[in-house]
């Protein structure tokens, strides 16, 4: 048994170094997915955190930037954000952590010398070559029916990477339906606009059909801060009706990712998201009356995460997860993290990537191990000081549930 601080700070750091991580909320792709897998240093460097990161700096117009090729807004932003001002923030440093983790010369700032590098990489070779790196076992994509490039892949060959789970998106269904009806409509189901109760049974019949294509861990949706169940609206007429009930048959919990403000600058695209500070009461009043039901829930807001701590030791079928987003900043991430560790124990999901990037795996781990072992460092030098001792098996196991066996064991999978 451990019962000095110095031994226990080297286990600690040695099983969260080495603990095989379940990521379980990205946007990357396996392979058989084509195109939509992107990596490499233009794609890193143009990633829409650094885009938004970049017109801080630039005048430049929105719409001349985005017809500019990848490797042209690269070298803008490489130049803007690396070169003429030091890359301090979370996104800039994270370009450095996976440079350096590849074993590439940071120091010399060329990005065509890094360019040269990726050219002479496959993208298995670079697959296998980032899971490698950045201790990642398996990853958890995001999977959308109503993406045109996406669908195509699904009606052919399909996943065939096991490293790489699906989980059902289903934004466009919640958020759109006045507009996505009529895709259904396109692919066979009787539904009609005003969400009848042959339109329920046929919703419900898409959702079936795509869990089980997809072998969904999970369906999920992201929701505006304004997210609220029961209203008189065609989301909430959905989820009661639709989700709810076909995730119970499915045994899968539906994941809400609540307080997105769409678009608040739509000339930046993906870069125009903000957030916005959601009511708690919705997941209450879901979890309360859906007992059986399971929700896998993170808010995008700071302010929400004190009451979504709270509300999650008032409901067992409530797994809050990561440090969403603007939330994945090391001050943010240190912050929830030890107010949910000391609200919830070790009954949660610390992180998810939210990769974009097959590349940032490595970055966002990286950077998200090292904070999570110091605070279970600080929490188990508390329970020292109290003269509880611990051994390496049970470090190793509390390591392992929080960056892989919490989730598994919440939808009740085996990986
Ligand atoms: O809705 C989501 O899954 C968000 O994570 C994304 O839309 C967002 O652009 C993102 O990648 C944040 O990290
Ligand atoms: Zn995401």
């Amino acid at each position: 048994m451990i019962t000095d601080k110095q031994t226990l700070r080297e286990v600690v750091l040695r099983e969260v170094n080495n603990v095989k991580i379940t990521d379980i909320h990205t946007h990357i792709y396996a392979e058989d997915f084509g195109e939509l897998l992107l990596w490499g240093i233009d794609e890193l460097v143009t990633y829409h955190y650094l885009i938004a990161e970049y017109f801080r700096y630039s005048k430049m117009d929105y719409a001349e930037f985005f017809a500019l090729s990848k490797k042209e807004q690269a070298d803008l932003i490489w130049q803007k954000l690396f070169i003429e001002h030091s890359p301090v923030s979370e996104a800039q440093r994270g370009v450095l952590t996976v440079l350096a983790e590849l074993g590439l010369d940071v120091a010399s700032r060329d990005i065509n010398a890094y360019r040269e590098y990726f050219a002479s990489l496959s993208t298995s070779e670079y697959i296998d070559k980032v899971f490698e790196v950045s201790g990642v076992k398996n990853v958890v994509m995001t999977n959308d029916p109503f993406d045109p490039n996406e669908k195509p892949v699904w009606d052919t060959v399909g996943n065939n990477d096991p490293r790489f789970k699906a989980a059902l998106r289903v934004d466009p269904l919640l958020n759109d339906y006045a507009t996505s009806y009529k895709k259904l409509q396109e692919w066979g189901y009787d539904v009609s606009p005003d969400l009848d109760a042959k339109s329920i049974d046929e919703v419900k019949r898409f959702l079936s059909d795509w869990i089980t294509k997809m072998d969904a861990l999970y369906l999920a949706v992201s929701l505006p801060p304004t997210f609220t169940v029961p209203e008189n609206s065609l989301r909430s007429r959905i989820v009661e009706n639709c989700v709810i009930p076909v995730c119970r048959e499915h045994n899968i919990p539906f994941a809400m990712m609540i307080g997105v403000n769409k678009l608040v600058n739509y000339k930046l695209g993906l870069a125009g998201d903000s957030v916005g500070k959601a009511d708690i009461s919705t997941v209450e009043y879901l979890c309360k009356t859906y007992p059986e039901n399971k929700f896998m829930v993170t808010f995008l807001s700071k302010e929400n995460q004190h009451e979504a701590a709270i509300t999650a030791r008032k409901f067992g079928n409530l797994m809050l997860f990561g440090c969403w987003w603007y939330l994945n900043n090391p001050s943010i991430i240190d912050e929830i993290t030890r107010l949910r560790m000391e609200t919830l124990g070790l009954s949660f999901i610390p992180q998810h990537s939210d990769a974009r990037v097959l590349d940032q795996l490595i970055y966002k781990w990286s950077h998200s191990r090292k904070i999570i072992a110091e605070i279970l460092i600080d929490k188990y030098n508390d329970i020292l000081d109290a003269k509880w001792a611990i051994s390496e098996e049970e470090i190793r196991r509390d390591v392992e549930g929080l960056f892989s066996n919490n989730f598994w064991n919440f939808i009740e999978r085996t990986e």
